[in-house]
């Protein structure tokens, strides 16, 4: 059985979240507004279904999909690009891969402890998110 990742997650720390912006192209006020926020993840997982939210003040963005199952990705109000997305467990692990312009792009999901961590990767930037669970 894979892990369960669903609840409602709160931000509690971004490390390098402005050098995968960087990475990105995301323009210098869009990254100071985008650091000083508040994220919340809503996830909803049943079985191989998975709905993710990403929730803030300033936008919202939301992902539907099945593992295993590649869709096309429109990053609305990130960075706008265009990419092809698959999402595998690997091991306990929720791996994402995203095929586009960007090298080597895409993000990690998983539980340690009562902590969900996030990593997100574009060319050589590695920005690492941990959620804390809201009660
Ligand atoms: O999540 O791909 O959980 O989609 C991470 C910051 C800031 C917009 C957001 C809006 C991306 C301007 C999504 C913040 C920084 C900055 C709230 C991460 C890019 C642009 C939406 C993500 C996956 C995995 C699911």
């Amino acid at each position: 059985m894979p892990p369960d990742i669903s609840g409602k997650w709160i931000l509690e720390t971004n490390d390098r979240l402005e050098d995968y912006m960087k990475a990105l192209n995301i323009d210098f006020a869009t990254r100071k507004i985008a650091l000083a926020l508040s994220q919340t993840k809503l996830i909803t997982q049943d079985g191989d279904k998975f709905t993710i939210k990403t929730c803030s003040t300033f936008r919202n963005y939301e992902i539907s999909f099945t593992v295993e199952v590649e869709f096309d990705e429109h990053t609305v109000g990130l960075d706008n690009r265009h990419v092809k997305s698959l999402i595998k467990w690997e091991g306990d692990k929720l791996v994402c891969t995203q095929t586009g312009q960007k090298a080597n792009r895409g993000w990690k999901h998983w539980i340690q402890g009562e902590k969900l961590y996030l990593e997100l990767t574009c060319e050589d930037a590695v920005c690492l998110q941990v959620f804390k669970k809201k009660e």
